[in-house]
């Protein structure tokens, strides 16, 4: 989501492009640019409020163009958090499903440590060790 600053930032960068646009500069300093010399057309205010009027309109213009775009944002922000969990989902299947220590079994095979092949289903449990050998939740059998 653009940042309410940035926002800003864009309209005064647009006022300031229409600023400094040839024909309200000229308007603005009376220059020679200008066909009438003083930029105010032959109604003088009428002309000003003319172009205020536009300004007015590019304003509304741009907040609907920043809105819209916040909104497009927003939408493709939620469809990466999505895929990224999917991601992470199939990442997290693909290691239960993988044999990391070639013992045979994974983890969705019954590998109850998948990081010591001595340990599997079907191993010879031995009472001595601390941990359970053959992986069917007894450490004695
Ligand atoms: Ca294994
Ligand atoms: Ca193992
Ligand atoms: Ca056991």
């Amino acid at each position: 989501m653009l940042l309410p600053a940035r926002r800003w930032i864009l309209l005064a960068s647009a006022l300031v492009l229409v600023l400094a646009t040839p024909a309200f500069a000229g308007a603005k300093n009376h220059g020679p640019g200008s066909p009438q010399g003083n930029g105010l057309g032959a109604g003088g205010v009428p002309a000003l409020r003319d172009r205020v009027v536009f300004l007015e309109g590019l304003v509304h213009q741009l907040t609907d163009r920043v809105s819209n775009l916040e909104n497009a944002n927003d939408a493709l922000e939620s469809r990466v958090d999505q895929l990224e969990t999917r991601v992470d989902t199939l990442e997290a299947a693909a290691a239960r499903a993988t044999d990391n220590d070639g013992d045979g079994f994974s983890e969705d095979l019954g590998d109850c440590n998948d990081a010591d092949p001595s340990v599997h289903p079907g191993a010879a449990e031995n009472p001595a060790t601390p941990f359970d050998d053959n992986c069917n939740g007894s450490l004695v059998n």
